[in-house]
């Protein structure tokens, strides 16, 4: 399960981004530092996709995939005290989502962020390279140490000290290109500056920016290939008390579309480089997460284990050909169903049936 730590300064709405995700309670506060433990929950990546077949097979179930959140406590500028902290949990975690305070409130103090999301996205990163060099800065002198006495610690040492030398200039780790061996040299030490990060720039209810002006904002000052999305926190939240008609019908007045929420839940999925595919029928329908680039038999193992030692052959449409045709034994009907084997790398959207015997 991809666990993703959401982060951010004080009183950036980071809290109230975690409920909206999860659907959980966990307390907010208009005073900074009201998170003192981590609020740990589950969010689920929307698809509507499966939704759909769920609809069209009569599902009994309809299983979403996941996301593990953890709501770390705010981090000060400086690193100094909840900050330093908590970043051994933030190390722990695969894909950082980071919130930017853009909305502005009264009785919510913005001392601590205030509310450019440009100037806090700067000093956030800043934040996440000083600790990544910290650290590299600190393995790089014991790794030069052990490389003279053993030559297969030397590509080891000569890529710490180069990404040391990179953070030391200010320069997250992401923005550099690695061979997989630098990579792996560097992975006991889990740099926050590796890891995919998603930008929430939190807006007003009656937000008087303009969202794409903002996110290209932005994402002129975040490495490349970062995702920016723009959503009001506090207006998500209370969509995500409402039932599902009400809750369309709101993002309809509002012309959100199915909601913010989707796009970073979505974003977080992409930038872990993971996909979905789908299994469907009456008993159940689900969506089930695999890297990109997995192979069929991979993914069988995600249903279970037998499904991938004695994996056959897989049964395999697109879910968009399954929705046309009606459902899953209707696509087959049409021979919209392919037979694939061992080798078959599945794509995202797939729909499975795994032959296997035991
Ligand atoms: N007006 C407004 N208030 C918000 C928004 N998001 C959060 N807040 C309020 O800001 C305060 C701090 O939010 P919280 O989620 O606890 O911030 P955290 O310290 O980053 O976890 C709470 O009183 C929230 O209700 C927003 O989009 N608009
Ligand atoms: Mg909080």
């Amino acid at each position: 399960m991809a666990r993703v730590g959401i982060l951010g300064l004080p009183n950036v709405g980071k809290t109230t981004l975690f409920n909206a995700l999860t659907g959980l309670s966990a307390p907010t506060a208009s005073h900074p530092f009201s998170t003192t433990e981590p609020n740990v929950g589950v969010a689920r990546v929307p698809d509507d996709r499966l939704d759909r077949a769920a609809a069209l097979e009569k599902s009994a179930k309809v299983v979403h995939a996941t996301l593990d959140l953890l709501d770390v406590p705010a981090m000060s500028p400086g690193g100094v005290g909840f900050g330093a902290q908590f970043l051994g949990r933030l190390r722990e975690m695969e894909a950082l989502a980071i919130v930017l305070r853009a909305f502005e409130s009264a009785a919510v103090p913005d001392g601590e962020s205030g509310t450019d999301s440009v100037v806090q996205a700067e000093t956030l990163l800043l934040e996440l390279t000083l600790a990544d060099a910290e650290v590299f800065g600190r393995r790089a002198y014991k790794a030069a140490r052990e490389a003279t006495g053993d030559v297969s610690k030397r590509l080891a040492a000569e890529a710490i000290a180069k990404a040391a030398a990179l953070l030391g200039e200010g320069i997250p780790l992401r923005a550099g290109s690695w061979s997989e061996a630098q990579l792996e040299a560097f992975r006991d030490l889990a740099p926050l500056t590796l890891k995919p990060a998603v930008w929430v720039v939190n807006v007003g209810e009656d937000a008087a920016a303009d969202p794409a002006q903002l996110e290209a904002l932005v994402g002129a000052v975040v490495p490349a290939g970062d995702v920016v999305v723009v959503v009001s926190a506090e207006l998500e939240e209370e969509a995500s008390r409402l039932d599902p008609a009400d809750r369309a019908e709101l993002y309809e007045g509002l012309g959100l579309g199915e909601g913010a929420l989707s796009r970073v839940v979505r974003a977080t999925y992409d930038a872990l480089g993971l996909i979905s595919f789908f299994t469907v029928g009456p008993k159940e329908s689900r969506a089930w997460t695999v890297r990109r680039g997995a192979s069929a038999p991979e993914a069988a193992g995600k249903i279970h284990t037998d499904l991938e030692r004695g994996f056959i052959r897989a049964e395999v449409a697109p879910i968009e050909e399954v929705l046309a045709a009606g459902g899953w034994d209707k696509a087959k009907a049409a021979g919209k169903v392919r037979l694939e084997g061992k080798e078959y790398r599945v794509v995202e959207g797939d729909v499975l049936v795994v032959r296997f015997s035991v």
